[in-house]
C-alpha cells in the first residue's frame, strides 16, 4: 500500500472537550504522522466551501453552523494507506453506529457534532489539503 496524505479536522465539539491531544495520539499510535497542523476559526464561506459537495443537502446549514461554532484543528496526516486508515480510526458518521474504540464512538455525541472529519478519497484529500495548506506549510518527515 502506498504512502498517502489525508486531511483531518478536529471539530469544534472535540476541541471544546479538550480532546485534541487524545485524538492526535490515536493517529500517531496507528502509524500516521502529523506533517502539517493549524488551529483556526472557520467562517461561513470557508466552512461552506469545504463542504460544497453537501450544499443541496438538508443538513448543510446546520453543518456550516456547527463547523463555525468554535475553533477547529486542521491537520495533514501522512502514512501507509492514510486515507482509509484515518476513516477507520474515526468510525461511522453517526457516533451511535460507530464501532467501539473509534474516535467518534469515544468522543462524539451526535451525527452533527461528530468530533472529526477525514478525507474520503484520494481526490478529496488532494482538494482538501490544498484548501487549507500551501505546499510550504507541509513538512514531510
Ligand atoms: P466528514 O465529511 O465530516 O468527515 O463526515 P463523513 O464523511 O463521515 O460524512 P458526510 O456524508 O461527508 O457528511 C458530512 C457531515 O455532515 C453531517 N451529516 N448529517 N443529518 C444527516 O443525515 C447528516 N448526514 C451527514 C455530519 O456531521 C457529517 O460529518
Ligand atoms: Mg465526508
Amino acid at each position: 500500500m502506498a504512502t498517502q496524505r489525508t486531511l483531518s479536522i478536529i471539530k469544534p465539539d472535540a476541541v471544546a472537550k479538550n480532546a485534541i491531544g487524545d485524538i492526535i495520539a490515536r493517529f500517531e499510535k496507528a502509524g500516521l504522522q502529523v506533517v502539517a497542523a493549524k488551529m483556526l476559526k472557520l467562517d461561513d464561506d470557508k466552512a461552506g466551501g469545504f463542504y460544497a459537495e453537501h450544499k443541496e443537502r438538508p443538513f448543510f446549514k446546520d453543518l456550516v453552523g456547527f463547523m463555525t461554532s468554535g475553533p477547529v484543528v486542521v491537520q495533514v496526516l501522512e502514512g501507509q494507506d492514510a486515507i482509509a486508515k484515518n476513516r477507520e480510526l474515526m468510525g461511522a458518521t453517526n457516533p451511535k453506529e460507530a464501532a467501539p474504540g473509534t474516535i467518534r464512538a469515544d468522543f462524539a455525541e451526535t451525527i452533527d457534532a461528530n468530533a472529526v472529519h477525514g478525507s474520503d478519497s484520494p481526490e478529496s484529500a488532494e482538494r482538501e489539503i490544498a484548501y487549507f495548506f500551501g505546499a510550504d506549510e507541509i513538512c514531510s518527515r
